[in-house]
């Protein structure tokens, strides 16, 4: 197989930047992560997500997934569709009855389309040379995808946690193929770093980027919106703002993606926001979902399904809550009135306080 035979395959495809390394040397860099990530979860950041601890052994020693890889094909597809960065807790911004929904979001399921990606690939690296064997992962299988993507050049960890490349910014999934035969090894760049900017962790709405390149999830919101199914901590919910899905604070205002990321396109169709559920979600309508069936009619095959009815609506909440737009409260009520969800019932009754006409006389704040 020729490099340039492989590189037009995986152009065609539609992914925005791919990288080849020697398994030698992604290994070298898996090990010195895993300390890193074992310390990170030891100190509870990594909150209630033990999928990534169950996982630690096959992300960071990949041959007990495929054995003699001698090569790894890391590959990104840009996410970024321009539209406005709309995620926002500024007070100006209350009072819109949408909530913004993070662009890695807006597409359809990007762990299916980025699947059957890896799967024609791999198909693609068997044909050429009936030798090969494969494993492919993205997101949610086993692999340290950040600590791949920066061994095979991709880009390098900003002090948001997110791989950057340089001229493209950090708004791209990232997806990998191990594999047991040798490829050509693509040319590194020269990597910059942040140097001494601390705009992300600065702007980040809830602290959670405690340290440069160290995040705790239990403050994050793209953790609370998404991974946690469970209450969300009342100190923390009026930092959420607008944010009914994920988070992008901490990428929206990083000079990598300023002024680069609008200059990148969307390859694959179906990661196009006019695909999938777009930037903003009507609060209304999302508090009115009444049953798990109806929310998987309106979002099956999106990036929605994993906060699941239970999450989104519980994140409508605090949305309404923050928006300060008073006629929600009948569509609150009603959740109030009809959920046995106590857990959904709770937010529904903080965001009630919140919005009732006579809020400033009994003093309640958002904290309460
Ligand atoms: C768990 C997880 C989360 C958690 C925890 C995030 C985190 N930072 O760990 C939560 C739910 C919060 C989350 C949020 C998001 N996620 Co996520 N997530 C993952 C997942 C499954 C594992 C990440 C992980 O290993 N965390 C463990 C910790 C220890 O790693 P880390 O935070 O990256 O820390 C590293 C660096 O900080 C670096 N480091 C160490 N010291 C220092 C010091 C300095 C100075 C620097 C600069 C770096 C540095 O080493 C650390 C260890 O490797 C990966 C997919 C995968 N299979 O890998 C996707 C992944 C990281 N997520 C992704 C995305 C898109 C997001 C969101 C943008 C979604 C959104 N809009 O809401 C946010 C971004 C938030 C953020 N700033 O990270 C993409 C990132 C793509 C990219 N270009 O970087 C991934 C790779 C999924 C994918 N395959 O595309 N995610
Ligand atoms: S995703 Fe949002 S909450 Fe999480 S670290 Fe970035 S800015 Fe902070
Ligand atoms: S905002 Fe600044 S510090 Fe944060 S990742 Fe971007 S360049 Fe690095």
């Amino acid at each position: 197989m020729t490099q340039e035979g492989l590189e037009q395959f995986i152009n065609k495809q539609g992914w925005s930047m791919f990288g080849i390394a020697k398994f030698e040397d992604i290994r070298k860099n898996l090990i010195k992560h895993e300390k890193i990530f074992q310390e990170w979860f030891k100190k509870g950041y990594g909150a209630d997500m033990d999928y990534l601890k169950r996982m630690e052994n096959d992300r960071y020693h990949p041959e007990r997934k495929l054995a003699d890889i001698k090569s790894v094909i890391v590959l990104g597809a840009n996410y970024y569709d321009g539209g406005s960065d709309r995620g926002s807790n500024r007070r100006s911004d209350r009072g819109s009855n949408c909530g913004v929904a993070a662009r890695y979001s807006r597409g359809k399921n990007y762990h299916k389309i980025l699947k059957k990606k890896l799967i024609e690939l791999s198909d693609f690296l068997k044909s050429e040379n009936p030798d090969a064997e494969t494993y492919i992962s993205t997101d949610s299988g086993p692999t340290a995808d950040r600590v791949l993507a920066e061994s095979a050049g991709l880009g390098f960890f900003g002090k948001n946690t997110c791989i950057i490349d340089p001229s493209r910014g950090s708004f791209f999934f990232i997806a990998s193929v191990y594999t047991n035969i040798e490829l050509p090894e693509t040319e590194k760049r020269r990597m910059p770093n942040c140097g001494n900017c601390q705009k992300c962790m600065k702007a980040c709405p809830t602290g959670a980027l405690i340290a440069p390149g160290k995040l705790d999830a239990r403050k994050c919101i793209s953790y609370l919106t998404i991974e946690n199914k469970g209450v969300i901590p009342k100190n923390l919910r009026s930092k959420i703002g607008n944010r009914i899905i994920g988070c992008d604070a901490c990428q929206e205002v990083c000079p990598f993606n300023i002024g680069r990321a609008h200059h990148q396109q969307i390859a694959i169709d179906k990661l196009k926001s006019e695909n999938g559920v777009g930037d903003s979600l009507d609060l209304k309508e999302i508090l009115s979902i009444q049953s798990d069936e109806e929310f998987q009619q309106k979002f099956a095959g999106t990036p929605l399904m994993r906060a699941k009815r239970r999450g989104l609506l519980r994140n409508a909440c605090i949305v309404a809550g923050n928006s300060g737009i008073k006629e929600l409260n009948a569509n609150i009520k009603k959740i109030i009135e009809s959920e046995s969800d106590a857990m959904l019932k709770e937010h529904a009754e903080w965001a009630f306080r919140l919005l009732a006409p006579n809020k400033n006389q009994n003093n309640v704040t958002r904290n309460d």
